[in-house]
């Protein structure tokens, strides 16, 4: 039986259309979920949204739609999106859906029952028109933050979780735990923001909230957020339904990948909600860093003088999704803040993935062709220098690929890791010179070790790519007639058939006039 391997993005809300930021997790999620299945493991990839909530209510009332006619259309876009990036999500689950209610229901009645939640008062600052609770620290100077208007101090009957029971054992479960909250620093922040000066009870219900699961033994109260959003993840394998096989295969997971800003409700609320439970906890909860336009989260539209097109809906069409995902996945180093600007993104484009491994597919396909009529030469042990060199890295490269997203998740680095093996490759075009060798019939032997060792290094170099970039390496895999391929086939030189004759390939990525990009793209965002 394989390796299990679960793995989720946050469920995210859609009060509005999903940006370049939701992007950037889900895009890590499925690299990292599509790395495991290279490696052979069975694996489960969970994604959704969170629906519940005052947010949605008035995003729908401002639309002047119902809650169910605004939330259908986001999603519908938010899955068109995932297809646009080739997201290979096994699951969607959206917290409306009616086996989550019903498991929503049931745990919050298991929680009560067990004495870990309890009805009491509720006290905050208050806006009327908005029938939304603030914190203190959430208002405005002193008012609401969504309409500017007064606030007033207001008590109502709440459910509270018993979470300041739990301090001690999170101590206790980071302790014994090192690898369940990454990267380490985010430890340190919740050891001393939060669980130091001690843990509050937490409200989990509202009387003001309309939009949300009714607690079923009581329901003029909602059950709010934490309950609902993060049960999530147990929720959408079954657990709490009468088929709960994929929860019995799956849970506990491997990892939940999230933002920074969410980590205190991963690391703090949902294993003390799993404890009360009485459930296993997830393996490891990863908080990465955000991707920042002009030094915001969220994108602008102006950012740096220009208008910014950051709109993956434009920019996949346009660029190709494995265009849109390499920026993702390689230029933010895991687990700190990146800045996206869209010339970075272009001049990716170019350096990467049009001029190192474009190029080194074209003109290897291009010499295969004129010299050896597209027909793949023989493999021989290799005996000189160059490469043994060139098969070294191919070796290191694929070792610390898997390490790297085996031991911290650093798409990052694994992409840095692959690519040096096409820059590599690159480098061993210019110095084994086979258009020299070509010109020499003493030379053809050299000439089919050389052209062989390079589609070597394509094939290993983009098997691993295929977890990355899927577009751009099943055209170039077709074309070596390579199907299902594992991660166990990177360094066997076996595969490709001596004799057979690869297909053609087209350009894979066009060199882009940065400037005249970069005009054209400021003109759509502009709307011109
Ligand atoms: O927090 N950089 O939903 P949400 C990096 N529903 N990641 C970003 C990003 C950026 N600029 N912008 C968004 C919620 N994200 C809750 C979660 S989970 C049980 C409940 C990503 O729609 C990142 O993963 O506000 C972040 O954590 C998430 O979107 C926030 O999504």
């Amino acid at each position: 039986m394989s390796e299990k391997f679960y793995i989720t993005t946050p469920i995210y809300y859609p009060s509005r259309k999903f940006t370049l930021g939701n992007c950037y997790t889900t895009v890590i999620c499925d690299a990292v979920a599509r790395f495991n299945k290279l490696l052979g493991k069975d694996v489960f990839f969970m994604t959704g949204t969170d629906e519940h909530g005052q947010k949605i209510a008035q995003a729908a009332k401002n639309a002047n739609k119902t809650e169910m006619e605004y939330l259908d259309e986001i999603i519908a876009d938010a899955k068109s999106l995932w297809k646009l990036l080739n997201i290979d999500y096994d699951k969607f689950i959206r917290t409306t859906d009616d086996y989550h209610v019903k498991s929503v229901q049931k745990i919050f009645r298991e929680l009560y029952d067990k004495g870990y939640i309890y009805k009491s008062k509720y006290k905050g600052k208050y806006c009327v028109p908005c029938e939304s609770f603030w914190t203190e620290s959430q208002l405005v100077d002193g008012k609401c933050p969504d309409c500017h208007r007064d606030v007033i101090d207001q008590e109502e009957e709440a459910y509270f979780f018993k979470l300041s029971e739990f301090g001690d054992k999170l101590l206790k479960l980071y302790k014994d735990n090192p690898e369940f909250l990454k990267p380490e620093s985010r430890v340190n922040e919740m050891i001393t923001n939060f669980i130091k000066p001690g843990l509050d009870d937490l409200c989990v219900t509202r009387t003001s909230v309309k939009w949300g699961i009714p607690v079923d033994f009581d329901p003029k109260h909602t059950i709010y957020v934490w309950i609902d959003a993060l049960t999530n993840y147990i929720t959408g394998l079954g657990y709490g339904t009468e088929d709960d096989s994929l929860y019995k295969n799956y849970w506990p997971a491997d990892v939940h990948v999230i933002g920074k800003e969410i980590v205190r409700f991963h690391a703090i609320i949902w294993p003390a909600i799993l404890m009360a439970l009485d459930i296993p906890l997830p393996k490891r909860v990863f908080g990465h860093g955000w991707l920042l336009f002009g030094g915001d989260k969220l994108s602008k539209s102006k950012t740096t003088g220009t208008a910014e097109c950051v709109d993956p809906r434009i920019l996949a069409p346009r660029y190709t999704a494995d265009a849109v995902r390499y920026i993702l996945l390689r230029e933010i180093p895991f687990g700190s803040d990146g800045n996206y600007t869209t010339e970075l993104f272009l001049n990716h484009i170019n350096s990467d993935l049009a001029n190192n491994y474009g190029n080194l597919v074209s003109r290897t396909f291009s010499m295969l062709k004129k010299y050896r009529n597209s027909i793949v030469p023989k493999f021989e042990e290799p005996v000189e220098e160059i490469d043994k060199d060139l098969f070294e890295t191919i070796t290191k490269s694929a070792n610390d690929a898997k390490k790297y997203i085996e031991s911290n998740f650093d798409v990052s680095k694994a992409l840095a890791s692959i690519f040096d093996i096409f820059s590599k490759a690159n480098k061993y075009i210019e110095v084994t010179e086979p258009y020299r060798l070509a010109k020499d019939e003493a030379k053809a032997d050299r000439l089919d070790a050389v052209l062989r060792n390079l589609l070597e290094a394509i094939k290993a170099g983009t098997i691993l790519l295929s977890a990355f970039l899927p577009d751009c390496s099943k055209k170039v895999l077709d074309a070596l007639h390579l199907k299902n391929v594992k991660f166990k086939d990177v360094l066997n030189n076996d595969l490709l058939l001596t004799g057979e004759m690869v297909d053609e390939l087209g350009i894979l990525f066009p060199r882009l006039d940065v400037q005249k990009e970069l005009e054209e793209l400021s003109k759509i965002a502009e709307g011109k």
